[in-house]
């Protein structure tokens, strides 16, 4: 190639870029710090900071001071105000990554190398991170295969128009009106371990119905592996580290809402929520002005008569967060959710030493005004609602390696099983 077409084709890829034509965010200089804030008068210091400075991405933030892995990704632009405002409030901290970039372009590689192997729709779960498009098409491919035990259902649109499919599956009886555990994941864009899992509960219920069928003998299953259709596709396409939904808000300047501060059940407090649409945590202009999470609502109240057990997968922590997010108060059957959590955990801690912790959102991790759990059992009468925080993967926690997949899943797999069963033995329909 001589110079001058060298030339001509930087020229063109950076006419690109700048149009937005050439979206991928490479992550070019990114920088990730772990900070330790050593009391809970900093912790706080740093959320209040983290909030004001919109920009800063305060990974998994904690709310106990003395646990470790608090980290924030900042572009490069805001460094020097991340640096200044750390060193006046003496927050200890240390730069673990100088450069996102190689490591962005390293998961991207892998997952397409991986993926290559797998013509789709045969998706191998453990092989791979997947768009919605090849994950809607493999539902699509399910009810053929099994068609005794599986239908899929369309309950509505993203913003963008992609469809929001969920799965079926049921033993194939004819008894109809079944208590339901419905499962969803996704709905925060990056966290892409939660549609791995989905898929492999699918798998474990489908594939392997003669080991699993016990839990399908008086439960139908309902699995929507990805909620956050838009927002989990810019994931793969533009911007791995996106959080919320593609929805353009008030602000021209900010895109996107929080589906888990979205939910009509008290909505819009500031406690566990924001106005603001440069936060992460943007709640939206008003509860369900999503249509993600109208479709959520769609199916939780669908299901309200029967929904025995509503789990939403997240990433990460290794927590079962249960009602309330909003308030300090505990719902009035805590005891037998937690006991629900608690089999859970034994069986993960059991099988593979991973400890999981639960109790209620608002006490363990912190508080959330609009969350779908507090919807589930406020509105829907869901009498069983967790948010599963599945373990931490790859280097800023949302970005477990493809290799980590099977490890990870096969793990929670364990633990959501073991909760199941613990709701079927307790919440016996009377046949
Ligand atoms: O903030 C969230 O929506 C969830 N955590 S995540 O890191 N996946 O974003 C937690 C929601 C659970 N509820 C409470 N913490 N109350
Ligand atoms: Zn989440």
């Amino acid at each position: 190639m001589t110079s001058f077409t060298l030339l001509g084709l930087l020229l063109v890829l950076l006419l690109l870029r700048f149009k937005g034509l050439l979206a991928w965010q490479d992550y070019k200089d990114y920088k990730v710090f772990e900070v330790k804030p050593h009391d809970d008068i900093k912790l706080r210091m740093l959320h209040q900071l983290a909030r004001e400075k919109a920009h800063w991405d305060l990974l998994a933030p904690r709310r106990n001071y003395n646990e470790s892995g608090l980290r924030v990704l900042v572009s490069p632009s805001q460094v020097d105000g991340l640096l200044e405002l750390l060193k006046t409030h003496s927050i200890e901290h240390q730069l673990l990554l100088d450069d996102l970039s190689p490591l962005v372009e390293a998961q991207r590689a892998e997952n397409q190398r991986s993926k290559s192997l797998n013509p789709s729709p045969r998706l191998d779960v453990l092989g791979g991170f997947y768009t919605h498009a090849e994950i809607n098409e493999y539902l699509d491919s399910l009810p053929e295969r099994y068609p005794q035990h599986a239908f899929v259902k369309q309950f509505g649109w993203s913003y963008e128009r992609r469809p929001l499919k969920l799965l079926t599956i049921h033993n194939g009886d004819g008894r109809s009106n079944k208590p339901v555990i419905f499962i969803d994941a996704a709905m925060h864009a990056r966290e892409w371990i939660a549609p791995s899992l989905a898929l492999y509960i699918i798998q474990q219920l489908l594939d392997n119905y003669a080991e699993n069928k016990q839990l399908l003998q008086d439960y139908d299953w309902i699995i929507m592996p990805v909620v956050n259709a838009d927002g989990y596709e810019f994931s793969h396409t533009d911007s791995r580290y996106w959080r919320k939904t593609r929805k353009p808000t008030w602000d021209p300047e900010n895109i996107g809402t929080d589906l888990n501060r979205n939910f009509g059940y008290e909505w819009g407090h500031d406690e566990g929520s924001s106005p603001d649409p440069a936060e992460e945590i943007y709640r939206g202009e008003h509860a369900f002005d999503q249509p993600e999470s109208q479709v959520v609502r769609d199916i939780l109240l669908h299901y309200s008569d029967r929904l025995t057990f509503y789990l939403s997968l997240h990433s990460y922590g290794n927590f079962f967060l249960l009602p309330w997010g909003h308030t300090s108060d505990l719902p009035k059957n805590y005891n037998d959710m937690m006991e629900v959590a608690d089999a859970g955990a034994l069986a993960i801690v059991q099988a593979t030493n991973e400890i999981y912790s639960y109790g209620s959102g608002y006490h363990l991790m912190y508080p959330t005004s609009g969350d779908s759990t507090d919807y589930a059992v406020a509105v829907a009468n869901a009498t069983v609602a967790i948010t599963m925080e599945l373990p931490a993967g790859g280097f800023l926690g949302f970005d477990p390696w493809v290799s980590h997949i099977e490890g990870i899943v096969t793990e929670s797999w364990i633990g959501v099983r073991a909760m199941a069963m613990e709701v079927i033995r307790r919440y016996q329909p009377e046949s």
